[in-house]
């Protein structure tokens, strides 16, 4: 339960100076650097922080580059996005409950917004919290060792000056994302193909494929909207590949699906149902691994892309030793308003302002959110799953609340309006959980509108 201010204080004594390390300046690390922020201007005591990112700036996935492979110091490029991307799910239900979008753009804008909108957004707030100083960049964290008297030390690596530093801290807050190192599976015979074969985490434009006999296999979020927008950019025929169920929207015309592809013979593929078709390029929207190459095997989280994360109470706290602390590493409907009910009960663990159950009772209560998801039966399950988990996070930190019902309600429309229709899902509009205002229809249905520019769309 939430606890007034006072008793709170109390509480905090044995937080100061502790040190906090958080990995990553991406929307979950910045969920935390805001989170930490509050309570410092709130007059809470709150521990020496430092966040290390290992690119020039912040925003993670959301910090666009034309870059592919490695970046311009030999790291591995991090942002899987492309031109052209339209927020996938309605902003409403990303909102942050202590900033709306309203509040930022000084007006209410429509439901679905290009990438460089969404990124203005996130990084407004956190432009006007007063944390950059707190955030070390180019700098990338190569190892993490548990020590023996509790805490951590760290070895990071200073791009910049090519230094290796080492620091010990308290707590530990991996805020890294899990979309950044692609699932690549093999098939039979693609060696063969002539044409360009890449991953999604690679492709940064549709114009590429104008004329294009395109394949793209997965049947997922990313395939969806990379092959939707190749369409939409003038791809001769998208052919969507599944392994496990067609995803069975309405496709325009020149889209279809099929099985999962057998083998590869040079131009010609071939699917699992026995058709056969010649390609242009192959684009494998085959989904992401979780990696966490700095991380000894005590504290490194192993899953696959699911709701309910193994091994962490309320998703965030690693069981085995809850001074280490994971956001955003489950998968997302809900995303900023989700890194943001995590990382206020991370930071609120590490105040002292929570008090942890047992072991035994946190073992038992995750066993409790495994099971539910295993038993979901559909999207709508899946949305109620991820809405009360926020709930169950929200309703032990002091969060501003939001709607979270209004938000469920908003999801499932979305996702009736899809099913509806794939090309204009993007041309409804949503009711804010933060403001309860319905948002303006966009002036252009996202099928014509070719230019996502900022100024285009923020035009009335
Ligand atoms: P990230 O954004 O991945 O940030 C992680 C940060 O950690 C990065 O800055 C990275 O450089 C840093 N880092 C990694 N390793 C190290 C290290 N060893 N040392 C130091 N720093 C490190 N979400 C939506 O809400 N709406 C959308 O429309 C949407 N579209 C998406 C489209 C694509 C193609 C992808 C890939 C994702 C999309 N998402 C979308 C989900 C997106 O992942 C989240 O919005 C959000 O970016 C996740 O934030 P994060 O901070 O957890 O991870
Ligand atoms: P997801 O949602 O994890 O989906 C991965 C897809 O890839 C899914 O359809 C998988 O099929 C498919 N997949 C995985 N391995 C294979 C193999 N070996 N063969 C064929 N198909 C395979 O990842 P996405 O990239 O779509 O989305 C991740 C985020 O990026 C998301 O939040 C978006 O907003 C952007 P399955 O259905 O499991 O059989």
């Amino acid at each position: 339960m939430f606890i007034g201010l006072q008793v709170w204080m109390k509480l905090l004594v044995g937080s100061m100076n502790k040190r906090v390390a958080i990995i990553g300046a991406g929307p979950s690390g910045i969920s935390a650097l805001r989170a930490f922020s509050t309570a410092r201007d709130n007059g809470i005591d709150v521990p020496e922080i430092t966040c290390f990112e290992r690119q020039s700036d912040w925003g993670g996935q959301w910090k666009f580059t034309w870059r592919t492979g490695l970046d311009e110091n030999g790291e591995p490029v991090h942002s899987s996005m492309y031109r052209y991307l339209w927020s996938n799910g309605p902003k409403e239900c990303l909102e942050f409950s202590d900033y709306s979008f309203e509040q930022h753009f000084g007006k209410s804008i429509p439901s679905f917004p290009p990438r460089e909108i969404l990124e203005d957004y996130i990084l407004g707030r956190a432009k006007k919290s007063n944390f950059r100083d707190w955030i070390k960049f180019n700098h990338s964290v190569r190892m993490v060792e548990n020590q023996e008297n509790g805490g951590f030390l760290v070895t990071v690596e200073d791009i910049d000056s090519k230094t290796i530093i080492k620091e010990t801290f308290d707590y530990l807050i991996v805020a890294t994302g899990h979309f950044s190192v692609p699932n690549v599976p093999e098939f039979d015979g693609i060696e063969t193909f002539p044409g360009r074969v890449l991953h999604a985490h690679d492709f940064r434009s549709a114009g590429e494929f104008k004329g294009k006999d395109l394949l793209v296999v997965g049947a997922s979020y990313s395939a969806e909207d990379v092959g939707l927008q190749c369409k939409k950019y003038g791809a001769k025929s998208v052919t969507f590949s599944f392994r496990t169920a067609p995803m069975d929207f309405i496709w325009p015309q020149g889209v279809d699906e099929r099985e999962l592809l057998t083998s590869v013979n040079k131009k010609t593929v071939t699917f699992k149902d026995g058709t056969k078709k010649d390609f242009d390029a192959i684009i494998l929207c085959t989904g992401y691994l979780h990696s966490f190459p700095f991380l000894p095997q005590e504290l490194r989280l192993v899953t696959t892309n699911r709701l309910f994360s193994p091994g962490l109470f309320k998703g965030v706290v690693w069981n085995d030793n809850p001074s280490l602390f994971y956001i955003g590493m489950q998968d997302q409907w809900y995303t900023f308003t989700m890194f943001d009910a995590e990382a206020w009960y991370a930071r609120d663990v590490i105040l002292g302002s929570i008090q942890l159950p047992s072991k035994e009772e946190r073992t038992s209560e995750m066993k409790e959110w495994d099971d539910r998801e295993n038993n979901l039966e559909d999207a709508y399950g899946m949305i109620d799953f991820q809405a009360d988990y926020i709930r169950s996070l929200m309703e032990n930190t002091d969060y501003p609340k939001f709607n979270v019902e209004l938000s469920q309600k908003e999801f499932k429309a979305w996702k009736k309006a899809k099913e509806k229709s794939i090309v204009s899902y993007r041309d409804q509009a949503h009711s804010s959980p933060v403001t309860n205002k319905l948002s303006p229809v966009h002036h252009t249905a996202w099928w014509e509108a070719m230019d996502d520019t900022m100024e285009s769309y923020l035009k009335d």
